[in-house]
């Protein structure tokens, strides 16, 4: 078996399958010796659940990154990298964020992350993806169920399992800004899904997704088996989610705004191939093509 044999067909056709997952979730189990490392019990929720919340981790950087975020925002404009929300101008993502920042190219490398990082997917990595998803005040809009693996793999050629992402809560997080939610433990099944994949698609999926989305017959007895749970917690919270962990988040209609940043890392031994759905290969803001393995900072980011 080499990396091109599909071990993960989706939108091959009109059904939708639950397949058994292949990959580990966590490549080497032990705690390393960095003072960075994850405890053994972290590690374990971490490969239980498919999702770790860190509170109180990165709350100094804060009102840094908010302000970053509002240049950012204002300096690129027109860029390709920016997408609006389906129904309106509002910005909704800003892709690759760290090729115009400095502090949050700084923070993509902060030991604090990247040591926990390396330590789960037993490698050294590099960041495929990296986003700020802006869910303005009663204006953001969902995004539906779906595994990040299950594009990632039709739609990049990601080959395996073994990515996840770590995201910074940038606002408070709670039940009614429209917070991430996720089926803690669905990680470890994987929902081939029925469609057929444009080139392009990812124009209209990155406002409002329908390929990559499990139907409601497959959702259902899923939510049986795994409890829903939303991603709760103060600006500066730091939280890794596994790659195919399933996840979406409904409308924000409250008065808070909630934005996150979000850092795609994947093994430096899972580069992609060819996309498996036989599309264009995406963009270098969705698909990064720098694959060398990430330096780390030696030590943490300090303003
Ligand atoms: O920002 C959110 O609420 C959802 C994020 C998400 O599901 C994604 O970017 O894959």
């Amino acid at each position: 078996m080499n990396d091109t044999t599909d071990l993960y067909p989706s939108r091959v056709g009109s059904e939708e399958k639950l397949l058994p997952r292949l990959d580990p979730v966590v490549y080497r189990p032990t705690p390393t010796s960095s003072p960075f490392s994850l405890t053994k019990q972290q590690v374990s929720t971490y490969e239980r659940d498919g999702v770790l919340i860190l509170p109180d981790y990165f709350n100094e950087l804060v009102p840094a990154l908010r302000k970053e975020t509002e240049n950012l925002k204002n300096s690129l404009q027109d860029a390709e990298e920016m997408y609006t929300e389906p129904d309106s101008d509002e910005l909704r993502t800003l892709f690759k964020p760290f090729a115009f920042s400095e502090l949050i190219d700084a923070i993509s490398r902060d030991p604090r992350i990247v040591e926990p990082v390396r330590q789960l997917l037993g490698s050294d990595v590099y960041i495929m993806q990296s986003r700020i998803n802006i869910k303005p005040a009663l204006k953001g809009q969902a995004f539906p169920w779906h595994s990040d693996f299950e594009t990632w793999h039709v739609e990049d050629g990601m080959p395996r399992m073994r990515a996840l992402t770590a995201w910074i809560m940038l606002d408070e997080n709670h039940p009614y800004n429209g917070p991430l939610y996720v089926l803690k433990g669905s990680h470890k099944r994987y929902i081939s899904c029925a469609g057929k994949t444009a080139d392009d698609n990812y124009k209209r999926s990155l406002k409002r997704q329908s390929l990559g989305v499990p139907q409601p017959q497959t959702l259902k007895p899923l939510m049986a088996d795994h409890s829903l749970s939303g991603i709760y917690g103060k600006a500066g919270t730091l939280v890794f989610h596994e790659c195919n962990l399933l996840h979406g988040s409904p409308d924000n209609i409250s008065g808070d705004p909630r934005s996150i940043l979000m850092f795609v890392y994947n093994s430096v031994d899972n580069r992609p191939v060819h996309p498996f759905g036989g599309v264009k290969p995406r963009p270098h803001y969705l698909n990064n093509r720098d694959t060398l393995p990430l330096r780390p900072l030696h030590s943490p980011v300090r303003l």
